[in-house]
């Protein structure tokens, strides 16, 4: 089943597990602004241990995650096209920009790391973190450097340079006068471009890059003008509360796993990040689309939760020893 020929789904209040200077949650936040959706935000904490998300998520420890009631959906991608579904208009899919997702895609890896070197620059962090102190940012730096472990990342100047060149091309783009990034209508593309700006836009000592971009500039304002909806807050433990007292009710309630890819619905699985943050989560297969992997596993305090990952990106792999996992294979 796909996302697109899911049922509608139940109105519940979606949460985003979110932190202020994440620049995916930035682009969750702007989201439900553009939808104008009341949401609530949990705030996560920035570096590991996360034991509140762990209850939810598994393992997947990177920020945001969005929940309703007991579905959690990981990774903005996927997020997104969960609040389409919520929320159908305004689209963030429309017809007239068949290459939004692919873009996207492109911005939430290539640009959000040139954009994230640059903004994270030594004389920069302490601002972008809102006045983190020196002890917290040493911790961070040690946090992302696992995080990112394999990973090669770009010099501050090369990424001074990669940031010139993509915000020159949008800039063109965007020089015919047009109000988002494939014309009149905002596209998924559009947010995800914007959240790496938006963290160089923070970084003040750093920030005078953007300023040779005149059209650029324009659209970051219209883009944040968005603004974030109707956000309200709720503890972890209220989420976790939550799930708890739900029951998973995501397109994948009732199994529905695709055949001819050597999975069936029961396996015990993994399903793990390809690019950075590969911790694996695991648990008992229920879904498998060309766009979704849905595992269904417990949790002491969370219960029994469905987490969903986007195709894109991750890994769904079965588990051979049964007894690897928590939950008895059924
Ligand atoms: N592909 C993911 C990327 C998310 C991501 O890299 N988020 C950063 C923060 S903006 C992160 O997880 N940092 C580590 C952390 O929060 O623990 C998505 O689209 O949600």
């Amino acid at each position: 089943m796909s996302l697109e020929s899911s049922p509608p789904l139940p109105p519940v209040l979606p949460i985003l597990h979110q932190f202020a200077a994440s620049p995916f949650s930035e682009k969750m936040r702007l989201v439900f602004g553009f939808k104008r959706l009341r949401w609530a935000a949990v705030e996560v904490p920035i570096i590991m241990p996360k034991p509140d998300v762990v209850a939810l998520t598994g393992g997947y420890r990177k920020t945001p995650f969005l929940q309703l009631g007991a579905d959690i959906y990981c990774d903005s991608a996927l997020a997104a096209k969960v609040i389409e579904r919520l929320a159908p208009t305004p689209t963030l899919y429309p017809e007239s920009a068949p290459l939004a997702e692919q873009v996207a895609q492109w911005a939430d890896s290539t640009l959000f790391w040139a954009a994230v070197v640059w903004g994270a620059q030594p004389g920069a962090i302490a601002v972008t973190m809102d006045g983190l102190p020196p002890e917290a940012l040493k911790a961070l730096a040690v946090d992302r450097a696992a995080l990112t472990a394999g990973m090669k990342r770009l010099s501050v100047g090369e990424a001074r340079i990669q940031v010139q060149r993509h915000c020159a091309a949008f800039a063109r783009q965007l020089g015919d006068g047009r109000r988002f990034l494939f014309g009149a209508e905002a596209s998924i593309a559009d947010f995800s471009v914007a959240h790496g700006l938006w963290f160089i836009r923070r970084a003040t000592p750093v920030a005078g890059i953007l300023e040779p971009f005149v059209a650029l500039n324009a659209w970051l304002d219209r883009m944040l003008a968005f603004g974030h909806g109707q956000r309200e807050s709720m503890t972890s433990s209220e989420a976790i509360a939550v799930a708890a007292s739900a029951a998973a009710s995501g397109p994948h309630a009732q199994a529905a796993v695709l055949a001819g890819q050597g999975l069936e619905a029961g396996m015990p699985v993994t399903v793990a990040a390809t690019d950075y943050g590969t911790e694996p989560v695991a648990g008992t297969l229920v879904g498998l689309s060309d766009e979704e992997i849905v595992v269904r596993r417990s949790d002491e305090r969370a219960g029994t939760v469905h987490v969903h990952f986007p195709r894109a990106g991750f890994q769904v792999r079965e588990v051979r020893e049964a007894k690897a996992l928590k939950e008895p294979v059924q």
